[in-house]
């Protein structure tokens, strides 16, 4: 796959043979505003499933599921914004000190998350909540960390679910080198990085595209174009569609539908089965849209339109899904309500679990800092010791 074909794929109706291009089914994500025009082209997206419901072919990137697996994916993003829904409404509770949403976005991180096998490794953002999910991480652990209880949130390697790195494209470094070690190790392996639009402009960024891709590195860069970096907006990052960067590094990029799970898990396994045959690196880059505010301490109000939110609607990943289902008699109303019996129970526990987390020993937060330790921790550790015992009774409240 070349950057030069994807931009010229044209996909076909499944049932009708009727040709049409990708883009006249996606024009809904033409801007109202003058935005649009400071991205250089709108090029074609990678979409087996339209807003509307519609599955279409792509020749590159056409995926089989059973009823069953369409079902599994379904379930998964309905989950997952439960949990993200319980976790704003915790945080507005003040359970929680912050929240970032993954509103929009569970396309792009169940079709990515569900590609991946389970010796794959993976390194999130501070966004990537659905695919915490597809790795079995604990989702209360997430909420452990956003509470401030758990000093960081899990350990990394149960899962191959790295910590959340807060440090913007920090995290892409780290799985450039991780995915050079798979290489030395001889393994077949993959790794996938996760990023933001906003991410894409660091320096960190950049210097990993130059390292996998002279290394030839097992890496999957996975960018959520979401539109946004807090408040400014796609077209302050990039004159050029972000997936055509890729290109200049010495390897392929692609633009997905972030809204549609399907392509977003044929473009992914895809990728991952290229870095496992020993070629390198591919970005993806999914295009999607962040449906609620940066983060709980945010209001996009102050910087864009509610038109723009509400075209993004009308291009639902988990609706549209949906529509699939039901027109093809994938799922029937006994599906939908037990879906929505599991959903309430997911709730309840998370809000009853987060309630319940019990305040951490105050000294904890030195121990993991280094595997043997380090002189300037202990150092700390001590002055820390020191001031906790000068409030009376030995311990600050
Ligand atoms: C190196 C660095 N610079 C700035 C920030 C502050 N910051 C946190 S999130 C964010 C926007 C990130 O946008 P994007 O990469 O598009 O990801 P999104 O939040 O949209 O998922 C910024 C500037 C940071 N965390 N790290
Ligand atoms: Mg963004």
């Amino acid at each position: 796959m070349t950057v030069e074909s994807t931009a010229a794929r044209k996909t076909t109706r499944r049932s009708s043979g009727t040709k049409r291009t990708a883009s006249a089914s996606t024009s809904t994500t033409k801007k109202t505003s003058t935005r649009a025009e400071a991205v250089a082209t709108e090029p074609e997206l990678v979409q087996l499933l339209t807003p509307e419901g519609e599955r279409v072919q792509h020749p590159d990137y056409d995926i089989e599921l059973s009823a069953e697996e369409l079902r599994g994916l379904y379930r998964d993003m309905v989950l997952s914004r439960r949990f993200d829904a319980e976790a704003t409404a915790l945080q507005r509770q003040g359970e929680l000190g912050l929240w970032a949403s993954l509103l929009g976005q569970e396309a792009a991180q169940i079709g990515s998350g569900r590609a991946l096998r389970d010796d794959d490794y993976v390194f999130p953002t501070y966004r990537e909540h659905a695919v915490a999910w597809c790795r079995g991480v604990d989702p209360t652990n997430l909420l452990g960390m956003f509470r401030g209880v758990n000093n960081g949130g899990w350990d990394p390697s149960t899962n191959n679910f790295h910590l959340y790195t807060i440090v913007l494209g920090s995290q892409t470094l780290h799985a450039t080198g991780y995915a050079m070690g798979i290489t030395k190790d001889g393994a077949d392996s993959a790794v996938i990085a996760y990023f933001g639009d906003g991410a894409s402009s660091q320096g960190d960024v950049n210097e990993s595209f130059v390292f996998s891709a002279v290394y030839n590195a097992p890496v999957v860069f996975f960018c959520q174009n979401n539109q946004w970096a807090i408040s400014e907006p796609i077209e302050k990052q990039t004159r050029v569609p972000l997936y055509q960067r890729a290109a200049g590094f010495g390897f392929p990029g692609v633009r997905v539908d972030g809204n549609d799970v399907l392509a977003c898990l044929a473009v992914t396994r895809s990728a991952l089965e290229r870095a496992r045959r020993g070629e390198g690196p591919t970005l993806i880059e999914a295009y999607t849209y962040r449906m609620a505010a940066h983060t709980t301490s945010d209001d996009p109000t102050r910087y864009r339109r509610d038109a723009e939110r509400e075209e993004w609607e009308a291009k639902d990943p988990i609706q549209r899904l949906k529509t699939y289902m039901e027109n093809e008699g994938h799922a029937d109303a006994a599906f939908f309500e037990e879906l929505e019996a599991e959903s309430e129970t997911l709730g309840k526990h998370v809000r009853e679990v987060v309630r319940a987390m019990p305040v951490p020993e105050h000294m904890a937060i030195f121990d993991n800092v280094y595997a043997d330790g380090h002189a300037l921790v202990d150092e700390e550790r001590a002055q820390f010791a020191a001031y906790q015992a000068s409030f009376e009774g030995g311990e600050a409240e």
